[in-house]
């Protein structure tokens, strides 16, 4: 075991490693200047020569920076049902909601070669992503499959006795019902003691409450930052946005040039006093907790607390890749490097 711990240990310092001989190595400049030699320079140029020199071409998605280590053979679909959040279903207001969730023990891959005993809700890190419209009720049965006490609490407002930071004890079940609101994007997690520990494992998720009547159309993405910490791995030696190191690195969020997109973030990450979201080559509104009709104001970087989400909006007008991660560079280096590709 001891062996096997160094090994992966080992493995994560040659990952980090061979990231920053790529970046000295200007990967990105040779495989730009490759793609721009290749052609089809009306569509990539916008007239100038910094353009021409940063943009790349159809290798926009698999050029290489920075530290992966994203699990080998993971499909790039491997996310979707965390980056995605599902659609609004038109259901009238009001509607009553029935949410299945049980906390199970699963072994997961949170980078490569980097297995972590999670605490799960309904198997994956994060847990499900909740949508309801404001005023909806959610009745969410749980259930606690595991060998010690957990719960389930959401963020925003309902009523005290449904808050959910009772233990409910292994083998235990019980239902809360809460009241979806208000509108924005809140996080929900475990309140068992110790938090810290009950978080870190991976008990935690997004819940989007849209107002009445919706938002309007956008390509909606979630991404939640949290981190991965055992004896093997040190505190936070993974870091990742929706569960996987380096993922978004390897397989970068695609966009329509010019549509709109809009983005919940939430930070989860334990053990660390602020995360944040940084965004390369554009700027956003930011909706902090995505509450409000108006934006609060336009940034590139929001810092988020230990808790704290945001709903930011943009459009990416130019074909090319659009960095983000947390602009904390160790978490960034830890694997929360990631794109937006505007195709
Ligand atoms: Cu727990």
């Amino acid at each position: 075991m001891a062996d096997q711990g160094l090994s992966r240990r080992e493995l994560l310092k040659k990952a980090g490693l061979g990231g920053a001989v790529l970046l000295g190595g200007s990967v990105l400049g040779s495989t730009a200047r490759g793609a721009a030699a290749g052609g089809e320079s009306s569509e990539y140029s916008h007239g100038d020569e910094h353009a021409s020199r940063t943009l790349v071409g159809d290798e926009v998605l698999d050029a290489v920076y920075g530290h992966s280590g994203v699990p080998v053979g993971l499909e790039s679909d491997a996310l979707d049902a965390a980056t995605y959040p599902p659609e609004p279903d038109g259901k009238p207001a009001g509607a009553v909601r029935e949410v299945e969730i049980a906390v199970e023990e699963r072994l997961i891959e949170v980078a490569d070669g980097v297995q972590f005993q999670a605490w799960t809700y309904n198997g994956t890190v994060p847990g499900p992503t909740i949508r309801a419209t404001e005023g909806d009720t959610i009745k969410i049965h749980f259930e606690n499959r595991t060998g010690h006490s957990h719960n389930l609490h959401f963020h925003g407002a309902h009523r005290p006795e449904h808050d959910g930071w009772e233990p409910i004890p292994a083998g235990g079940e019980t239902t809360y019902v809460i009241e979806a609101g208000p509108a924005g994007v809140h996080p929900y997690h475990c309140h068992t003691a110790p938090l810290a520990e009950h978080v870190s494992r991976g008990l935690y998720g997004t819940m989007i409450v849209d107002p009445v009547g919706g938002r309007p159309p956008a390509k909606e993405v979630s991404l939640l930052l949290s981190g991965f910490s055992n004896d093997e791995i040190g505190r936070n030696g993974v870091v990742a946005w929706n569960g996987v190191s380096g993922f978004f690195h390897a397989h970068p969020i695609k966009v329509e040039r010019g549509e709109p997109v809009r983005v919940y973030v939430t930070n989860m990450l334990e053990y660390e006093p602020v995360g944040s979201f940084h965004l390369h080559a554009e700027t956003f509104d930011c909706y902090p907790a995505g509450m409000g009709d108006q934006p609060a104001f336009r940034e590139d970087t929001i810092a988020l607390a230990m808790g704290q989400r945001a709903m930011i909006e943009f459009t990416l007008p130019h074909y090319g890749r659009y960095m983000f991660h947390p602009h904390q560079h160790w978490l960034a280096d830890r694997g929360a490097m990631g794109w937006f590709a505007a195709v």
